[in-house]
């Protein structure tokens, strides 16, 4: 008998080019990670998601998740304020990688592209937790996925949650689509990418009171 699990299928088709998304994921297990990481930016790029509005960060391991989503929430308001600030000022178009320029007045502005000038809209935290022989796995498990819930509520931006917490190789390996059976499995990060969108386009809509 086949499965009834899984989310269906959204009600509307959402655009993703207004959007400005982070991936925040852990380098633990990192061949699942890797592949969960590539399916979400896949999806993200599908969804209409630009280059220049997907960033990218690590940590070492999903216990480090909450407070690195809460940070690059955070710092993603500093750095649209800054840019709120540089625009009006008028001169320093530059791009966040670039050093800023010494002198407002001598150096030329730089076309206006791929300039951070949004929060993030929502943050995907990626992981994987694999079972081993004591309890540091419940506890990990426990303790992130909590966290990354009072993220989203403390900071009304949705934290996806793509966290695998697996208890065997196998089933991690099922999850990121590298199954190592006839099936090779449902890379999740792909789902995970998908709700991001979903999120963040509806709490762009509910922030503005239109439902
Ligand atoms: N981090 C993961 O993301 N996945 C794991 O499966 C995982 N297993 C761990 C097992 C042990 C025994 C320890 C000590 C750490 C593990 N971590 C794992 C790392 C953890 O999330 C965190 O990075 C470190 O504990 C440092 O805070």
């Amino acid at each position: 008998m086949s499965s009834i699990k899984g989310p269906a299928a959204p009600d509307a088709k959402f655009d993703g080019s207004p959007l400005r998304i982070a991936i925040v994921h852990s380098r633990w297990n990192k061949t699942v990670i890797d592949a969960l990481v590539t399916g979400a930016v896949t999806k993200l790029r599908e969804q209409g998601v630009k280059d220049s509005n997907i960033v990218i960060q690590s940590v070492p391991g999903s216990f480090e998740l909450p407070l690195a989503c809460s940070k690059v929430i955070a710092g993603s308001h500093v750095q649209a304020g800054a840019t709120a600030t540089d625009l009006l000022g008028g001169l320093y178009l530059g791009s966040f990688t670039s050093p800023r320029p010494p002198s407002r007045s001598s150096t030329p502005a730089p076309a206006l592209v791929n300039m951070p000038s949004q929060p993030f809209d929502a943050v995907i935290a990626i992981g994987v937790l694999i079972k081993g022989s004591t309890m540091h796995f419940e506890y990990i498990c426990d303790s992130v996925s909590h966290a990354l819930m009072r993220v989203q509520l403390d900071t009304g931006v949705p934290v996806i949650f793509g966290v695998l917490t697996a208890l065997t190789d196998d089933q991690a390996l099922d999850r990121a689509g590298l199954g190592r059976g006839a099936e090779k499995g449902h890379n999740h990060g792909e789902d995970w990418a998908a709700a991001a969108v979903e999120m963040a386009s509806h709490t762009r809509r509910w922030t503005e009171g239109k439902f």
